[in-house]
């Protein structure tokens, strides 16, 4: 099974979506395995947007990830990774299809809601970064019969 990285971003904890954002996940079927509700560090928000350290959106986007909590969460499933992003919708809201996360809920691309990893690498690395080993629970989803072939 594969792991994701998904962040509930501070306009989505602002705006009251954090419920609506994790039933969505849930009644697809993917299991929640990490969960907490944080404040992000300068330091971590360098580190978490590094690959965009040279782009002018960047200053503004470790200001916005640093100005309120955050929820930062560990989903795991069956393409996790994939799917999460196709639920969340296109990065900038105005291309995102109406019944995506982004879609629905989002209209600037600064102000997106939410933010998934992009891949496996990122996807490890990102766990890393926001979870210690141990904050990781594995448990058994009882439904999960119901879910997989
Ligand atoms: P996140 O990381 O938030 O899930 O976004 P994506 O993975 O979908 O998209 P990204 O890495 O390309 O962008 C990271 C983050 O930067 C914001 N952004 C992006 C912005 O404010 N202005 C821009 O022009 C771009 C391209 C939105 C998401």
């Amino acid at each position: 099974m594969q792991q994701t990285f998904l962040a509930i971003k501070p306009d989505g904890v602002q705006r009251g979506l954090t419920g609506k954002i994790i039933s969505r996940l849930e009644e697809k079927g993917f299991k929640l395995i990490g969960m907490k509700l944080m404040k992000v560090t300068n330091e971590l928000a360098e580190r978490h947007y590094g690959e965009h350290k040279d782009k002018p959106f960047f200053k503004g986007l470790v200001s916005f990830i640093t100005s309120g909590p955050i929820v930062a969460m560990v989903w795991e499933g069956k393409n996790v990774i994939s799917s999460l992003r196709k639920i969340m919708g296109k990065t900038n809201p105005l291309d995102a299809e109406l019944g995506t996360v982004r879609g629905d809920f989002a209209v600037d691309i600064g102000k997106n809601v939410v933010h998934g990893s992009d891949g496996e690498e990122s996807a490890k690395r990102e766990i890393a970064l926001f979870f210690k080993e141990e904050e990781l629970i594995k448990w058994e989803q009882d439904i999960q019969k119901w879910i997989y072939e």
